[in-house]
């Protein structure tokens, strides 16, 4: 076979892809028709694509390349901890350097007694591993029936049996068999969508309210665990409101269920802390982490687990549980190459008081486009939802996703990475974006606005359902 590389014609490079590689999330024999975009390299906040187009990539990837691409400082850390001991496993009494320095620099940026790490490689399988470890956990003090978790609808937390069946999504429940026994799931905190005539207040209350309720028919002594990521992120950026956390955090604490915050996007700086928690004030028992963990330089994830539960856990024998890569040393020598760059460059904190505030001001202003019924943003992930008619945050008559989708096609052709679920379009840029790329991408997405509008109102879409 000849050499595969990135000096190959595009249409060739495609015409391989579409006969052999199966895409996650993808409708196979659509994207053989269509050809999949090569991505060939990038650097700081943009990507090159096959055909040289330079792409601003306002998704940071999949949410996770905070550091931004091209740092060579990653790239060394990885190729030293290649030669120096490229793989051994944490199973059976053994350990290796840089499995002990991540977690013991995980428990430091932590919040609250955070102070231990079970590693996996991504944000699915540490879910999976904290479905096991809080039904151990219960099991162990003596309450085996104390098994269900409590999640939420619309929620996304990975793609395995146990990610997407504590995930919320309705089109990953009706494949494959899911949710496996013993999840549940209450309605999310989606004011916009589902808030009605409710101020954004009283919906949250009403809405973490029922966690409380859901508790109180299925039994405190069945109900292991409540798990939601601080702000939804794939499912559209949804920032809830003010009062949420604090009510679900006071139910938790009342029925003694442990709070499982899914930090696999909100962790590492995104919400402009070093983790969603530390912005919303919640205290969980457990975080699940990845993504930025690594800037996605390299797959690892992990559940950060607090003293208790740790204790327990260790003091009850042997926890059937772990992965062949769990602690990879590769991975986790890159994950600390990656802390410590964020903390000695203070990219959380320029996140936080320069990139944030300066995209927040401009990012607001897209809610007076009249495609726009509202601009959400927290931190570096901000959502548009786009309506008919923003009065009534009316949804379209065609159903949900086809302005969402000409409007991400128009991001592509103006050079930005910029998604849509759905018609809301969300953004997770890199943390190191300076003002200027923040003026470029505001730019190309009011063009991309305005295109979408202009062939919304050509074609006769703009019906409100
Ligand atoms: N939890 C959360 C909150 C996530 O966002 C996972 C868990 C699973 O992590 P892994 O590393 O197993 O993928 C995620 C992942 C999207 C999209 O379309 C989002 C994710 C993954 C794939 C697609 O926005 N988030």
């Amino acid at each position: 076979m000849k050499d595969i590389t990135n000096h190959l014609p595009t249409a060739e490079l495609q015409a391989l892809d579409a006969a052999h590689h199966m895409h996650p999330f993808t409708a196979g024999a659509a994207l053989a028709a269509k050809g999949a975009r090569v991505i060939t390299a990038a650097s700081g906040v943009t990507l090159t694509d096959s055909e040289g187009n330079q792409i601003l990539d306002a998704m940071a990837g999949l949410w996770c390349v905070n550091i931004g691409y091209g740092r060579d400082d990653l790239a060394e850390a990885a190729a030293r901890q290649m030669r120096q001991l490229p793989y051994y496993n944490t199973f059976f009494q053994t350990t290796h350097v840089p499995a002990i320095a991540l977690a013991a620099k995980l428990a430091e940026l932590a919040p609250g007694d955070l102070n231990h790490v079970f590693f996996a490689s991504g944000g699915s399988d540490a879910n999976d591993t904290n479905v096991r470890l809080v039904r151990h956990y219960w099991a162990a003090k003596g309450k085996p029936e104390k098994k269900v978790i409590i999640s939420r609808k619309n929620a996304y937390h990975g793609s395995t049996m146990a990610g997407a069946s504590l995930g919320g999504m309705s089109g990953m429940h009706a494949q494959g068999g899911l949710p496996i026994p013993d999840i549940v799931h209450i309605d999310q905190p989606h004011w916009y969508a589902e808030g009605g005539d409710m101020t954004p207040e009283e919906f949250g209350l009403a809405r973490a309210r029922q966690l409380e309720q859901k508790i109180a028919e299925l039994g405190e002594d069945r109900v292991a665990a409540f798990i939601a990521e601080p702000i939804q992120g794939a499912g559209g950026v949804i920032i809830p409101p003010e009062t949420y956390w604090p009510e679900i955090q006071r139910i938790c604490d009342a029925h003694e269920i442990l709070l499982i915050a899914d930090e696999v996007i909100c962790g590492f700086g995104r919400t402009g802390n070093w983790f969603g928690s530390q912005t919303f004030d919640i205290r969980p028992d457990i975080m699940t982490i990845a993504k930025g963990l690594s800037s996605g330089y390299a797959p690892i994830g992990g559940s950060v687990v607090c003293d208790e539960v740790a204790t327990v856990v260790a003091e009850a024998g042997e926890f059937n549980h772990g992965y062949t890569y769990s602690g990879h040393p590769v991975s986790a020598a890159v994950a600390l190459e990656n802390l410590r760059i964020l903390e000695e460059e203070k990219i959380v904190e320029h996140a936080r008081d320069v990139a944030a505030p300066y995209l927040k001001a401009k990012w607001e202003a897209l809610a007076d486009h009249p495609l726009v019924g509202e601009a959400k943003i927290c931190g570096m992930m901000g959502s548009i939802a786009l309506t008919p008619d923003k009065a009534s945050r009316a949804a379209f008559k065609n159903g949900p996703g086809q302005i969402g989708l000409i409007c991400r096609d128009h991001c592509f052709g103006n050079n930005l990475v910029m998604r849509h679920v759905g018609d809301r379009m969300i953004i997770a840029p890199p943390l190191v974006l300076q003002p200027s790329d923040i003026d470029t991408l505001i730019e190309r997405a009011i063009r991309s606005l305005d295109q979408t509008h202009d062939k919304a109102r050509a074609e006769g879409l703009l019906v409100p359902a």
